[in-house]
């Protein structure tokens, strides 16, 4: 059902040809780009209109308006399971105490007497947050886009995710009662590529935002590079992703489950074991099938998932060259299952989160570890990292120099101005020392 890769006894190859070597699911936004096109447009000039009648097409719901009565939010969270709801608020309270350390604080450098540089972050004013319905219908991703952004000081937070036929066209209620818990009451029921030019033109009932994020299909992805520039993004959420690095110690009952744990997601979920025991690879693969036959989302998700040609078991001679493969891979999650598994974990260049030893797991992670779940797909992880309250805040330079710290550096500034052709650049300078070069 899973296929092997074996890279034994060959010296690996360097960077993108050992890349090349690795499986990876096909995700082409590009693709989607023409069909979201116009749906982008129709939204720009007609308004919520427009979103009402593309989510009718495409959600098979007619709604009123896009904006959610504050009383649907509130019946919600009243509805809401109460161990889901403790679950939640311990899942909230995990991710509030590692992002607030994530925030930054103002800071000056003194360059030359007189001469300041002060970085100062400051939060974007207004963002939305994008949750998908349908298949996925996850509170625990209003979690992990809203707390950093409430701890990055964001003031406008929105939330849009897709009428359900099945709830009278509102969201669905678990989205709803986590905005409450949350304390989002700008919720908006609107979804795929309709929902992200919402966001980026703004429509009667919705002000537009400076920046998106949040996961979506393939049609959201493709609205957010459409629209990108107009309005910031996070990484474009491809299908999850595991990789498991493990060694004869790993125990295979637990990395057939975490497999299968992420595999339960999507048909074109990636889960790759890369390992150097062919007995870990032989007890993994008998493990797949009975807790395979023992849980849900079977031929749906989890077969398709593991069956497809970017999942595999990667057999390697040793760490070393384990190491090489998972950085050249570099996946979404991460898992160490070997000896001395911390010590292993500090030597990963590329991932977007990093799970150490038998006792983190990656579906900890999803909801409960305090990390981040939104994190870089599709080999992103060698450039990009996860949503943390960072992507919420820009550093601002703010410079600030006397008249002598000026005068000090202008003959250099007149230079390199002239060695680019720009005499206007060194003659601004100049001009507030009458039009001189200062003596220094
Ligand atoms: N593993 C997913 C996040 C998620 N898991 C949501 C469960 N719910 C992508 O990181
Ligand atoms: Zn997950």
């Amino acid at each position: 059902m899973i296929s092997r890769i074996d890279l034994r006894g060959t010296a690996l190859p360097e960077g993108g040809a050992l890349r090349d070597l690795l499986p990876r699911a096909e995700f082409d936004v590009e693709a989607a780009l023409e069909t979201v096109r116009p749906i982008c447009e129709d939204v720009r000039h007609r308004g919520s209109a427009a979103v009402i009648e593309w989510g009718e097409k495409f959600d098979g719901v007619r709604i009123d308006s896009i904006r959610v009565p504050a009383a649907a939010i509130a019946e919600a969270v009243e509805g809401l399971d109460p161990a889901v709801r403790a679950a939640l608020e311990e899942s909230i309270r995990r991710a509030r105490l590692v992002h607030r350390e994530q925030r930054r604080t103002t800071h000056t450098t003194q360059v030359v007497p007189g001469g300041t540089v002060t970085e100062k972050w400051v939060p974007v004013e207004r963002v939305g947050l994008y949750v998908p319905g349908g298949r996925s219908v996850y509170p625990s991703s209003v979690v992990m886009n809203v707390v950093p952004a409430q701890e990055a000081g964001v003031e406008g937070i929105a939330v849009a995710s897709p009428p359900q036929k099945d709830f009278g066209g509102l969201p669905h209620p678990t989205i709803l009662a986590a905005c409450a818990l949350l304390g989002v009451d700008e919720v908006y029921a609107a979804g795929g590529a309709q929902a992200i030019a919402m966001f980026a033109y703004g429509t009667a009932e919705c002000r537009p935002v400076d920046l998106v994020t949040g996961p979506g299909n393939i049609y959201v992805a493709a609205a957010k590079r459409l629209l990108k520039g107009r309005i910031g993004i996070d990484a474009e959420a491809g299908p999850t992703e595991i990789a498991i690095l493990a060694d004869s110690t790993a125990d295979p009952v637990h990395v057939a489950a975490d497999l299968i744990s992420q595999a339960e997601h999507d048909p074109m979920a990636a889960a790759v074991l890369v390992t150097d025991s062919a007995e870990l690879a032989a007890a993994t693969e008998a493990e797949l099938k009975p807790q395979i036959a023992a849980t849900k989302h079977v031929t749906d998700r989890i077969e398709p998932a593991l069956a497809g040609r970017q999942s595999a078991i990667v057999l390697v001679d040793d760490l070393e060259d384990g190491l090489k493969v998972v950085d050249a891979y570099a996946a979404e999650h991460l898992e160490i299952q070997t000896a001395d598994a911390a010590a292993v974990a500090d030597r990963v260049r590329n991932a977007g989160a990093i799970f150490v030893g038998p006792w983190s797991p990656v579906s900890l992670g999803d909801y409960c570890a305090g990390s981040n779940h939104v994190l870089p797909t599709g080999g992103c992880a060698c450039h990009s990292s996860g949503l943390s309250v960072q992507s919420f805040l820009r550093g601002i330079h703010i410079v600030d120099y006397t008249r002598d710290a000026l005068a000090e550096v202008t003959h250099h500034v007149v230079t390199l101005a002239e060695a680019e052709d720009l005499p206007a650049h060194g003659a601004a300078l100049k001009a507030r020392f009458g039009g001189e070069v200062p003596q220094r």
